[in-house]
Order: C-alpha cells, then sequence, then structure tokens
C-alpha cells in the first residue's frame, strides 16, 4: 500500500480506537459510528478527503483487517484504548494462539502474564507469522509466546475473535503462556 493510504490508514485507526472526540464523533457501546458522519468529520478535520470507495480500497490492499463496514456504519475491529465492546461473542479458540513481544516486556510476562496495558483487551494472533510481525514493532528479534488458548477457554477465559485473525482476552496468566 502506498505512503499515503497508510496515513490514511492510521489516521482512521487512531480515530476510530482512540480518540473519536478529535473529530467531534461519538462512538456506539461496540465501537460503531455511523459511515457518511464519519467521513464528513474526518474530512473537515483532516486535509485530504476521504470516501468510501477510498477506505474500502485501503481495507482490500491491507495486509490486516483493521476496520469493517457494516450497515451503514464503521468501527475498528481491534487494538480500541476506549472502552468498547466486542460486538461478537466469544468462541472457542483454536488449540493455540501466539503473542509477539519485547525482550524487556517478556521478562515481566513471564511472571505476570499478559495484562491489556493501554488496551482494553491483551490481543493474541492466530499465528506465530503474525506475531512476529506484531513484535518487530517493537523488537528486532521478538520474543514469541504460544499460549494454549483452548486450556484457558476450557478455564473459563473468555476469547473474543476479531475477522483479522486477531484474538481478544482480558488477560492471559503466565501459566498459560511458554516461549517458542
Ligand atoms: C506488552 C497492532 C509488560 C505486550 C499490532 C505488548 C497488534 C506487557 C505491549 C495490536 C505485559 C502492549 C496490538 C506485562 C503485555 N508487562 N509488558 N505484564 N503484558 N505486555 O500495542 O499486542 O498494526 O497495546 O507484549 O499489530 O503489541 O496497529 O499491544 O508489547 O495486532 O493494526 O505490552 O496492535 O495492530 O502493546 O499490539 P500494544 P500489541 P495494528
Amino acid at each position: 500500500m502506498d505512503h499515503h493510504l497508510t496515513r490514511i490508514s492510521k489516521r482512521i485507526s487512531f480515530t476510530l480506537r482512540h480518540h473519536p472526540d478529535k473529530i467531534g464523533i461519538n462512538l456506539d457501546q461496540y465501537g460503531r459510528v455511523d459511515l457518511n458522519s464519519f467521513i464528513r468529520h474526518f474530512n473537515q478535520h483532516y486535509g485530504t478527503p476521504i470516501s468510501e470507495p477510498l477506505i474500502r480500497k485501503i481495507m482490500r490492499q491491507s495486509d490486516k483487517q483493521r476496520y469493517a463496514i457494516e450497515g451503514g456504519t464503521i468501527r475498528a475491529l481491534y487494538g480500541h484504548s476506549i472502552p468498547v465492546k466486542p460486538l461478537t461473542p466469544p468462541k472457542t479458540p483454536p488449540e493455540v494462539l501466539y503473542h509477539g513481544t519485547t525482550h524487556a516486556a517478556a521478562r515481566l510476562i513471564v511472571d505476570e502474564g499478559l495484562k491489556k496495558m493501554d488496551r482494553d483487551f491483551v490481543h493474541l494472533s492466530a499465528n506465530r507469522r503474525m506475531a512476529v510481525q506484531v513484535g518487530k514493532r517493537r523488537d528486532p528479534k521478538p520474543v514469541i509466546f504460544q499460549v494454549e488458548a483452548q486450556k484457558a477457554a476450557k478455564d473459563g477465559i473468555l476469547f473474543y475473535p476479531t475477522e483479522s485473525g486477531v484474538w481478544l482476552v482480558d488477560a492471559m496468566p503466565a501459566t498459560y503462556l511458554k516461549i517458542i
């Protein structure tokens, strides 16, 4: 995806995950906002105008699905810091999931488990390749944790799927984690 579209995509994510107030919109409890209203406010705030076809082009060209357009609304699929409820109910996860992180964080995670830090949920990856990509944002040689997801689910931890290969959980105790 070219630099221009990447910049717009980051602004859309920033708005829908963290700061809808910055462009003067409110999200509903699931993080949704009317698509036309979103586009209107976004364009009033930022110089570069966007449109529904442009958003759909970004969605087609992205390495990851970051937002969804449904029934005339748009929402971020994951990554929120403002409180939102998952739109999809919890589901039994695959046998294992993954989490990529820095060496510094990993030293704490082996004792404390995964915490949501500044976001609403802990983010887990469906496969190792995705976890490596996530971890590489902050560490050139990230540490990869394998998560015993089904065991955790049997013990009562709720796993929320997204359409992005990202699974959301409230927290993940260290007992279900191992470095691979
Ligand atoms: C770490 C991006 C210390 C955790 C990505 C991570 C993802 C702890 C950092 C999505 C900890 C939080 C989310 C503990 C967890 N002590 N550090 N107990 N527990 N951490 O950005 O999972 O490209 O909030 O390991 O690709 O890195 O923007 O979470 O390093 O899918 O669409 O605290 O955001 O997606 O960092 O990334 P983040 P994340 P986009």
